[in-house]
């Protein structure tokens, strides 16, 4: 599929799903039918300066995906309940959709039929998986959750027939939690001797442009790998609450035009103002490594400064 295609249909998931929570609003029960206001979502964006109905359906039903169990008529399940910190689990979990049942027919999308993010809840820890169906809609994962505390698990697909969704779900891992400040906003990652540097701003409610560039030793790296059909993959999650933004590379392996590397060229609509945690995923001499960044929405500059320890005063004491 080249690009246009893939933001097209991209573009079509988003409305069908802003469609399909509208009807779910009005009316609890089967979403199979698309609901006939659907029309009016999707003209949203381009419709809002004339009509003002429009533009409160699009406030109403402009809804991050993942802070959602159940969205669409469909739902997360998640199967397994006792996770032991730093203990392998085979997690499992089933999609059910409109009718009940386990979900067995999803469309593929970036190489996977269901792709599963699972973060702590501080946003220190990232892991990007893909489950395996163990059969009648169960999808199993092995899954190591580093230490104690809540986690946010995604579950990112496309059922047959149905639009993109992301449905999120909490993993709680027993034991003494101590949790971590948001990592300070940084526009340079390191991981494995790679160096990863940001460039762009997040804009809310607009596409904003974000070029990821990776060097080695201050050499750029020009031979990255095709990794879930793009150079990267890139992971956008609002701090506090966890919205999933999926954000999509411009460009693709083998388009004639897209370079594999130094440069990860992406395009990423956050929805609101605040902080943002992004994971990118890349895969240089066969491996896939995770690059992590705080950003900021609407900050020009590099860093915007620490607070001093001094300001840290424990307000909580009694
Ligand atoms: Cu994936």
């Amino acid at each position: 599929m080249n690009t246009a295609a893939k933001l097209g249909s991209y573009v079509l998931g988003l409305a069908v799903v802003f469609g399909g929570a509208l009807g779910a609003g009005k009316a609890v029960g089967p979403v199979g039918a698309p609901p006939a206001e659907d029309h009016s979502a999707m003209a949203a964006p381009t419709a809002s300066a004339g009509h003002g109905e429009h533009v409160t359906q699009q406030a109403k039903t402009d809804t991050p995906g993942g802070l959602q169990v159940s969205q669409n008529g469909y739902t997360l399940d998640p199967l397994t309940t006792t996770i032991k910190p730093g203990e392998p689990t085979d997690y499992r979990f089933t999609v059910t959709g409109p009718d009940g049942k386990p979900v067995t027919d999803y469309q593929v999308q970036h190489d996977k039929k269901l792709h599963f993010i699972v973060v702590s809840r501080d946003l220190g820890s990232f892991q990007h998986l893909h489950p395996t169906e163990a059969g009648d809609g169960v999808w199993s994962v092995k899954l190591t959750l580093p230490s104690a505390g809540t986690y946010r698990a995604f579950a990112d697909f496309s059922p047959a027939g149905g639009s993109a969704l992301t449905l999120g779900t909490d993993v709680l891992v027993a034991g003494d939690y101590e949790p971590k400040a948001l990592p300070q906003v940084s526009r340079t990652a390191t991981v494995d001797g790679y160096t990863v540097t940001l460039d762009g701003d997040l804009t809310p409610g607009q596409a904003s442009k974000l070029t990821l560039k990776v060097t080695k030793d201050g050499k750029p790296i020009n031979d990255l790998q095709p990794y879930l059909g793009a150079y990267g993959h890139l992971v956008a999650l609002r701090s506090k609450d966890l919205a999933y933004l999926h954000v999509h590379p411009d460009g693709e392996p083998g388009d004639g035009k897209t370079k594999a590397g130094p440069e990860i060229v992406f395009y990423a609509e956050v929805p609101s103002t605040g902080d943002y945690r992004l994971f990118l995923d890349f895969q240089h001499e066969g491996e896939v490594r995770t690059a992590d960044f705080t950003l900021g929405t609407g900050e020009r500059q590099p860093a915007i400064p620490a607070p001093t320890p001094s300001e840290h005063r424990d307000d909580h004491g009694h």
